[in-house]
């Protein structure tokens, strides 16, 4: 797994809508579909400032350096281009065996709901003590039902934001049926095309390990 983070993004993302900015999302995806084209990642889960591509091969031999560093390269770049000015990435990896799969990817979607919650309760808390340390200390050690309480009494259901904040965003490889006339013949053929999910499953479940069991061709082995 190869994670890559934005840098001082909530500085960077300033201009763009709180707590959520679809406009953000589509180019974090964009950025990604570029590494997944370049590098044949297997999947790409992304939330906030980060994108965790999952690779079922070798690129460039195994060489942490030159896989850190190029990834975080061309994900900072197109992510530069798309918004008109220079961000960076950093970029880790993560040794994920087969059977770790689904715990990790758990963790990461855990992450995102945390997140998520505390996002829409941070902008909340704002509009009561106009001052971000302050929103800050009080959201502090706030457990995740407090949290639920306090948002409901706000007029944010939680469970209704839309499924891309609460879940993240998993893009992966589809083979895609395609027809065409060849020599007055109608000819099917398939095609390997990225699908770009953004109401993907809840990893843990069965629905979900079934469904990463289908996009990463693992069988058993922790899924
Ligand atoms: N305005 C806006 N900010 C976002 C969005 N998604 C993530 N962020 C910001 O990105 C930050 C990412 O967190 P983190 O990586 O820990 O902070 P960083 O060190 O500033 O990059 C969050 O704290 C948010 O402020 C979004 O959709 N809109
Ligand atoms: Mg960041």
């Amino acid at each position: 797994m190869v994670r890559v983070d934005g840098r001082n993004f909530s500085k960077i993302l300033s201009d763009f809508e709180k707590p959520y900015d679809e406009k953000f999302a589509r180019i974090m995806v964009n950025s990604a579909v570029a590494i997944m084209k370049e590098f044949n990642a297997t999947l790409c889960y992304i939330f906030s400032d980060e994108a965790n591509f999952y690779f079922q091969h070798e690129i460039f031999s195994r060489r942490v350096e030159k896989i850190n560093s190029v990834i975080a390269s061309m994900f900072s770049s197109s992510f530069s281009l798309a918004i008109g000015k220079p961000v960076s990435f950093d970029s880790r990896i993560i040794h994920v065996p087969e059977n770790l799969l689904v715990e990790y990817l758990s963790g990461r979607q855990k992450e995102c709901w945390r997140n998520h919650l505390n996002a829409y309760a941070f902008y909340k808390m704002l509009e009561k003590v106009k001052n971000r340390n302050e929103a800050q200390r009080r959201l502090t050690g706030m457990k995740s039902a407090l949290l639920h309480d306090f948002l409901f009494e706000r007029g944010i259901n939680p469970a209704r934001t839309p499924a891309w904040q609460r879940r993240g965003i998993l893009i992966h490889w589809v083979q895609e049926e395609r027809r065409k006339i060849h020599q007055g013949k109608e000819v099917v053929f398939t095609r390997r095309v990225l699908k770009q999910n953004w109401e993907p499953p809840l990893f843990w479940t069965e629905e979900g390990k079934n469904y990463l069991s289908t996009v990463t061709g693992v069988v058993g082995n922790g899924l």
